[in-house]
């Protein structure tokens, strides 16, 4: 017996079952419909009064949403193993017909309702539960399971025929209500079941106009998850031009995953489609897949032939199992580094799969209904799909190794995107962050036309900068205490460098791509620097910095350097700086006048021996400083410069240290 046949004598079971425990005389004429009949129209009112507590828009959805219900029945039907065909028409006007080829719905006389079966699933609320709406066999469901008779009620006219092989029973419904009971009118050597209905523009008032692609959709879908069932579509609205589609896949989910292969135009990754399907308890269980060389995922899954969007225990269970799976065999065949292994959305890239479970007793949960909750069926899928998907990469070793690649590929990409992205972040997060810093002293004005950056060599400097400064509109950096080895400072790392990122902070523009010259906080940037070896490669470290992650900073005139007086003379109270040794020597000429006396003078060393008060006579008062403006032009000298300096190469960086009082010179005149 074929796992089919099983499935179908267990559904044959049940409903049989159903049909029992409702006794249904097949015949009895006679009945006096009358009495029930008012029962019945009390029983329908409340749908026709809250259309939208039965079903969930009075809009184009719920329109269609008819058409499923009363299709569901056939593919119940179909299900049972007693039809094999199905016709959905859309007539003139838009009317629908469905009919199928099955045994056809009971006309016998319900003995508690003491009318014929048939009415009693057209006219009482959730009387599908006994007849084919919703009770233990329905497999297939459609929204909220309602049924048969929430269509009749909603519907402006419906009209029901029944071929049991000899007569054709009809009755003829309008917003739920008939006047005249199931009758025969004619013979007929058939089976089979044909509804045909208008839904009432009283109710649905946006529109009552199908859509033959939404519904084809959906009929394609039942087509293809009921495999060897025939759907036969028309639009007849249109009499000039009729429209006919026949959906018939023998060989079920395997074909709707070529279909969205297909429709995707995208490539398999091997020719066949894995296919696997098992039987457990009260559980049918079947899967679908193959692999494209595209990267984006598509798992559909259904209960009952119930689409299931926001998955639920099946795909889990599924997912699951997939991934297991793949990493077992790529830890069997030494494919896998240790402690290496596959994510979910590894394994599931490029991956096309249809996931189709069926079982006597579906729970939907979530918001909109559309997640399977039925605990059981995880371990059930993760089993049937691990166990089968796994022989099958064993028995497959070509395909295997497809696939294998395929997970290596997006495990790969992943980790790579994973680093560029933590990367990103890592620079966003230091470079956004809104705090100076902390060595920062800061001017009290705000508008950069007047403000001044200066980042200042070495802490003692720093410290006579902030007080000979004036705090209204200069700001004082300190970068750093005195580099004793180029070779600490690496610009490639621009990120995280604790020298550069509080220059980067405290100009508020950021870098690279990011740069905003419209977020620079100070209108000039001033290095000031000793003008020594030291002093000098700071200058070139900013400048190259400078020149590449902020060129317009350099380019639009923000950057300049300071100049601090090498020597200070004075004679008496007359005291005069002087930048070079020229000037020195000019300067002590003219103090020590006609006289000729020994005039005094002072060598500075460095910016931190001079105070305060001398910082800002020399270099920071702008009546009195001299300053350079720094071009694109000593900008790229200054970035060759650092290229020399940080290269490789020996001789070039010690060619560049013993002439580099030369090299600031140049730089600064
Ligand atoms: F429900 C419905 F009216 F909407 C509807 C039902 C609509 C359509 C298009 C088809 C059907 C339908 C119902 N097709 N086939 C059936 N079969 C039964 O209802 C049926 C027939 C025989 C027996 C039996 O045990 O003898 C049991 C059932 C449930």
């Amino acid at each position: 017996m074929s796992v089919n046949d099983e499935k179908e004598m267990e559904l044959n079971t049940a409903a049989e079952d159903a049909i029992d425990a409702a006794e249904i005389s097949r015949v009895d004429e006679s009945s006096d419909y009358g009495a029930e009949q008012i029962e019945v129209l009390e029983g329908l009112e409340p749908v026709r009064v809250r259309p939208g507590m039965y079903i969930d828009s009075t809009g184009p959805d719920g329109l269609h949403h008819l058409v499923y219900e009363i299709v569901d029945n056939a593919v119940d039907e179909a299900l049972a193993g007693y039809c094999n065909e199905i016709t959905l028409e859309i007539l003139p006007e838009n009317v629908i017909r469905v009919a199928d080829n099955g045994r056809g719905i009971p006309t016998g006389i319900h003995p508690k309702e003491g009318i014929s079966a048939a009415t009693v699933v057209y006219t009482v609320l959730h009387a599908g539960g006994k007849f084919g709406g919703g009770g233990g066999y329905k497999v297939a469901g459609g929204l909220h399971g309602v049924g048969a008779s929430v269509v009749n009620a909603l519907s402006e006219y419906l009209e029901l025929r029944v071929f049991d092989g000899e007569h054709i029973h009809f009755q003829h419904f309008e917003r739920g209500k008939y006047d005249e009971p199931m009758k025969i009118i004619g013979d007929t050597n058939r089976t089979g079941t044909e509804v045909t209905f208008k839904p009432d523009p009283e109710i649905f008032t946006e529109t009552t106009v199908f859509s033959y692609e939404v519904l084809l959709r959906r009929m394609r879908e039942q087509a293809f998850l009921n495999a060897g069932l025939k759907i036969i579509v028309r639009d007849l609205r249109d009499e000039s031009s009729p429209i006919e589609e026949i959906l018939h896949y023998v060989g079920g989910i395997k074909e709707f995953v070529e279909h969205i292969h297909k429709s995707k135009s995208s490539t398999p990754v091997f020719p066949e489609v894995i296919h696997f399907q098992g039987i457990e308890d009260d559980m049918f269980g079947e899967v679908a897949l193959q692999y494209n060389t595209d990267y984006s995922e598509v798992t559909l899954s259904f209960a009952n032939n119930i689409h299931t969007p926001d998955g639920g225990t099946h795909e889990q269970g599924f997912k699951n199992a997939l991934t297991k799976a793949i990493n077992d065999y790529g830890r069997k065949f030494n494919l896998l580094k240790e402690g290496d292994k596959f994510s979910g959305d590894d394994v599931r890239e490029g991956l096309t799969a249809i996931i189709s479970v069926k079982l006597s007793n579906c729970e939907f949960q979530g918001q909109t209904k559309g997640r399977l909750g039925n605990t059981a069926v995880r371990p059930f899928m993760e089993k049937l799909v691990y166990n089968k998907l796994f022989d099958y990469l064993d028995e497959h070793p070509d395909t295997a190794k497809l696939i294998f690649d395929k997970s290596s590929q997006a495990k790969n990409a992943r980790e790579a995107a994973k680093k560029a992205r933590d990367q990103a972040r890592a620079r966003k997060t230091a470079l956004e962050s809104t705090s100076l810093p902390g060595k920062l002293a800061d001017c009290s004005e705000r508008d950069n036309k007047y403000t001044e950056l200066f980042i200042v060599e070495g802490d003692s400097a720093g410290g006579s900068a902030k007080e000979g400064r004036d705090r209204k509109f200069q700001a004082i950096l300190p970068l750093w205490g005195k580099m004793l080895n180029v070779e600490k400072v690496r610009i490639d790392k621009v990120y995280g460098n604790d020298k550069l990122m509080p220059v980067v902070a405290a100009l508020g523009t950021s870098i690279g791509e990011d740069f905003d010259i419209q977020k620079l906080r100070y209108g000039k940037v001033i290095i000031m620097a000793d003008a020594d070896v030291d002093g000098s490669h700071i200058r070139t470290l900013l400048l190259t910095f400078f020149f590449r992650y902020m060129r317009p900073l350099i380019e639009e005139g923000h950057v300049y350097c300071a100049q601090p007086p090498l020597f200070k003379l004075w004679r008496g109270k007359q005291v005069r700086y002087a930048f070079t040794e020229e000037e020195r020597d000019m300067f002590a000429s003219e103090l020590a006048g006609d006289s000729g006396a020994k005039v005094d003078i002072q060598r500075y060393k460095g910016l931190g021996e001079m105070n305060p008060e001398q910082l800002r006579e020399t270099t920071l008062d702008p009546k009195k400083r001299t300053m350079i403006k720094i071009s694109i032009d000593d900008a790229q000298k200054a970035d060759e410069a650092f290229t020399i300096l940080m290269g490789d190469k020996v001789e070039p960086r010690r060619v560049f240290i013993e002439s580099n009082a030369q090299y600031a010179t140049d730089l600064d005149v």
